[in-house]
């Protein structure tokens, strides 16, 4: 109760994208985006920040866009918080990272729990930090049975070491007689991939203008629509999320009555 009225209120929304909200929703939504979170160090180094700063502010933007994803209701939101790669940064930024689920979930999970968001992980956790390991396996734990936004973070993810585990457990069972080499198709893979409880991506959106995957969903984005803009992560809003939702319907409709793979 007391969080309730302590907690500051969000700047309401501008009639207009009020306006583009609604009228969204007349057309097929994308019901699974997966967000690459880019140009966090770099909003920092623009202002002469420190790297650290960037990521906080970036943080800020996740809570924001979950927020308004589940309101106009996107069922499925991934985003690409820490790849495999990402060890390689500087030890202090690192650690700083590892604190970022602690310091969003200490204040935000009950809102979360609130507005009904179920939260996942995909990636390796076991080389996590203990506190960081924490704080995620608690959320994923009390959010389990909520069934609104499922909120899906890649964590310590990679998709080529993704699949390569998948292959190792397929391979296994093939050799333990329980499946047959016959039986390995794409649906058989993809069952054995993290993200198996998901639907594949619609959209994948990246932010700050780089155009690549960086190993992201390799597998899972094999028909998603793709939407780069060169605006940084920690300026991404309601209205840059309506912008790429927009270009999907547009290209969706475009397509007419044909069906998905009829265009492939
Ligand atoms: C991180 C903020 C967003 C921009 C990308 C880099 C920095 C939220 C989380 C998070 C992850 C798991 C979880 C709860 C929150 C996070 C990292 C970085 C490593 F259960 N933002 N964020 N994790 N950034």
């Amino acid at each position: 109760m007391l969080s309730k009225l302590i907690r500051k209120k969000q700047p309401a929304l501008n009639s207009e994208l009020i306006k583009r909200k609604e009228l969204s929703q007349l057309e097929q939504l994308p019901s699974h985006i997966s967000i690459i979170m880019d140009g966090n160090g770099r909003w920092a180094t623009k202002r002469t920040l420190p790297r650290i700063a960037g990521h906080y502010e970036g943080m800020k933007t996740v809570k924001k866009i979950t927020k308004f994803a589940n309101e106009i209701g996107i069922k499925t939101l991934s985003l690409y918080a820490f790849s495999t790669e990402n060890w390689r940064r500087p030890k202090k930024e690192v650690d700083y990272l590892m604190r970022l689920p602690e310091e969003l979930l200490g204040k935000y999970l009950p809102e979360l729990i609130e507005q009904n968001v179920r939260v996942t992980m995909i990636g390796n956790h076991e080389l996590l930090p203990e506190h960081t390991k924490r704080a995620i396996t608690n959320a994923i734990e009390e959010t389990l049975h909520n069934d609104g936004l499922i909120l899906n973070f890649a964590f310590n993810y990679g998709s080529r070491d993704e699949i390569v585990q998948s292959v190792k457990q397929i391979v296994n069972k093939v050799q333990l007689g329980s499946i047959s080499s016959n039986e390995i198709t794409e649906e058989l893979v993809s069952s054995y991939l993290m993200t198996n409880e998901l639907t594949e991506p619609d959209l994948l959106i990246r932010t700050s203008g780089e155009i690549r995957l960086s190993n992201f969903m390799l597998w899972q984005l094999a028909y998603t629509e793709f939407w780069f803009t060169d605006t940084l992560w920690p300026d991404f809003d309601e209205s840059c999320l309506m912008d790429a939702i927009e270009s999907y319907q547009r290209r969706n409709r475009k397509y007419g009555g044909l069906k998905q793979e009829e265009v492939n």
